[in-house]
């Protein structure tokens, strides 16, 4: 299947930069949130396209010593040569770019986005109901360096996302079992929360994975499909 995907996705080249959003998070950390970087249409072509061809597959996870079902659906796309991913004892198989030539597309429209960026791997969410959550947790894993730059594109019903400072005790929170809770016992500058909008750029950097932690919560009510591309840059050993 081809989609014409536009090299500058939105009409007006300068709406992208007007409407983003930059949040300093403080100790070198930052957010950049760009709602309409696909233009409305072109995200949901490649929405229907994503949600009838990608191989989703739900695995089992190893938390906190138990066996469970991973709240959502999941695929991973990586470069060849790459150290495997593996996450909650669950190794996932790194399809090739080449099986995929639209996610290669919109990989080019986010390296267009952020110049210098030079991502070499895509976990793909697919969150089929409000029951679907990722907890929280921090993507710090030694194959992504120790100031990663992770860009997430977000398709379909749009969701909360949010950020919450690590607490000094245990910074390496991460609950697939449990849900997050939206009360915060934290302060304001403690906790961030953004709406993923349908066609939006999230990219988080510098020291965020470190410092914070990062959920999609449930939600209460019905809720359609949402599908997230998660981009990161895995390092060779
Ligand atoms: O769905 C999202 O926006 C976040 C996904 C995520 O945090 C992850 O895959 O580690």
């Amino acid at each position: 299947m081809s989609l014409m995907l536009k090299a500058n996705p939105n009409p007006n080249p300068n709406e992208n930069a007007k409407k983003t959003q930059i949040v300093d998070l403080g100790n070198g950390s930052s957010v950049v949130y760009v709602p309409k970087f696909l233009a409305y249409d072109v995200a949901w072509e490649f929405f229907n396209y994503l949600d009838n061809h990608i191989p989703w597959t739900r695995p089992t996870l190893r938390v906190f010593g138990r066996s469970c079902l991973q709240p959502r659906d999941t695929c991973y796309v990586a470069s060849a040569g790459l150290p495997d991913l593996i996450y909650s004892g669950y190794q996932p198989h790194a399809h090739s770019w080449d099986d995929f030539p639209l996610l290669k597309d919109i990989l080019d429209a986010v390296h267009k986005m952020l110049p210098g960026s030079t991502f070499n791997s895509l976990l793909l969410n697919r969150y089929k109901g409000g029951n679907d959550y990722v907890g929280w947790h921090s993507d710090d894993e030694k194959l992504y360096g120790a100031t990663p730059e992770i860009a997430s594109v977000s398709f379909g019903c749009e969701r909360d996302f949010f950020l919450k400072k690590k607490s000094c005790k245990s910074p390496q929170e991460r609950s697939d079992e449990k849900p997050p809770s939206k009360r915060f016992k934290k302060s304001s500058q403690d906790q961030h929360n953004f709406t993923l909008k349908h066609g939006s750029l999230l990219v988080m950097k510098g020291n965020t994975q470190r410092d914070w932690l990062h959920s999609v919560p449930k939600r209460a009510k019905a809720e359609t499909t949402r599908i997230n591309l998660t981009f990161r840059r895995v390092l060779l050993d």
